[in-house]
């Protein structure tokens, strides 16, 4: 009953609440977002669990996990990438990238070797139109060789960016540059595909979305948000962050979204978004002729998805992959999490 009552004082303080820090107060109450999950009874008995952490202890690592989530909020604009400026050579649309062996913390305790497009993970994200001509150029100042694969575009063979089959490595010092017309419009990536369980694991992956000349084949949004998920190397990421510095999604009550899934890792991501569903409309770039409504999106690597999601229900909705050991440990949740906010 007493659960009850905060979930309802909660929904009410989130729905109400004209910025997100009323919502973040009451997600610093953990145990009336989430349910804590266990009795009063079970508080006041035996509170040592078979691993030997204690219950209280459990509880208070969850919640201070929850609470560094909150305390970041707003602290990283770009973690929901923003297009990369192409640089004009006459009209073909120029992207320069580099990659770099470096450093990458997916939270401030976790820092691993890494490599990156342009000093970040995912890379910047790369968006153009169909009918745009493309030039790619990437430079290596990396150890290792590597080559660039644009992974579900038309292009033209011997730009495909498969060492040995399409094109030579581009070996340390060397730039290699890749150049096509736009041709199938959707959601797209690029990535890594020389000694790729490695180099894509460690970072060499981003967003690479073709928008369609004739806009009206598309929804009309109020906001677009794309998840890149990898895993692996670098832990269980949403864009290169491990929950509790993953950033959250904040909608109005009424608006709507697109959200554009792609999974870069190794392993499948059932992505779950508590308290309402979403339509998919595109699969792996195609735009679907009978769209259908999931509250769970299953993205195995290599796939991209696309759905449409109206923000109806106001709060605070956990928002993370169901494969539960990429996103909760006893330490409290990890990894694959974020949260979507109604106001
Ligand atoms: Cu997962």
């Amino acid at each position: 009953m007493s659960e009850q009552l905060g979930r309802r004082r909660f929904l009410k303080l989130a729905g109400i609440s004209a910025g997100s820090l009323g919502a973040a107060a009451a997600l610093s109450q953990p145990g009336k977002i989430f349910g804590a999950g266990t009795s009063s009874d079970a508080s006041t008995g035996s509170n040592v669990l078979q691993t030997g952490t204690s219950a209280e202890d459990m509880d208070a690592m969850h919640e201070a996990g929850v609470k560094t989530f909150l305390g970041n909020v707003g602290k990283e604009p770009d973690f929901w990438r923003k297009p990369m400026e192409p640089v004009m050579d006459g009209d073909v649309k120029v992207f320069n990238l580099v990659c770099q062996d470096i450093q990458w913390s997916t939270s401030p305790d976790m820092t691993f070797p890494a490599m990156a497009y342009n000093g970040m993970i995912p890379g910047p994200e790369i968006r153009f139109t169909e009918g745009d001509k493309v030039r790619i150029v990437m430079k290596n100042e990396m150890k290792q060789s590597t080559a660039i694969h644009f992974h579900g575009l038309l292009i033209p063979n011997d730009q495909d960016g498969v060492p040995y089959i399409t094109q030579k490595p581009v070996k340390s010092g060397e730039t290699g540059t890749y150049e096509f017309t736009a041709r199938n419009p959707g959601t797209h990536m690029y990535h890594s595909h020389h000694n790729s369980a490695e180099q894509v694991t460690s970072g060499l992956l981003g967003s690479l979305i073709i928008e369609p000349k004739d806009k009206s084949t598309q929804p009309v949004v109020d906001a677009e948000y794309t998840f890149v998920l990898n895993d692996t190397t670098l832990g269980f990421t949403i864009n290169g962050r491990q929950f509790p510095n993953t950033q959250p999604i904040i909608a109005q009550k009424g608006q709507k979204l697109r959200i554009r899934y792609m999974n870069e890792g190794l392993m499948i991501h059932p992505m779950h978004l508590h308290g309402m569903p979403q339509s998919v409309i595109s699969k792996d770039g195609n735009m679907l002729t009978t769209p259908y409504l999931v509250d769970t999106i299953c993205v195995a690597p290599g796939e991209r998805y696309d759905t449409i999601l109206d923000a109806t229900e106001p709060g605070v909705w956990a928002f993370h992959c169901h494969i539960l050991t990429h996103a909760e440990s006893q330490h409290g949740m990890f990894g694959m999490v974020t949260v979507l906010i109604v106001k």
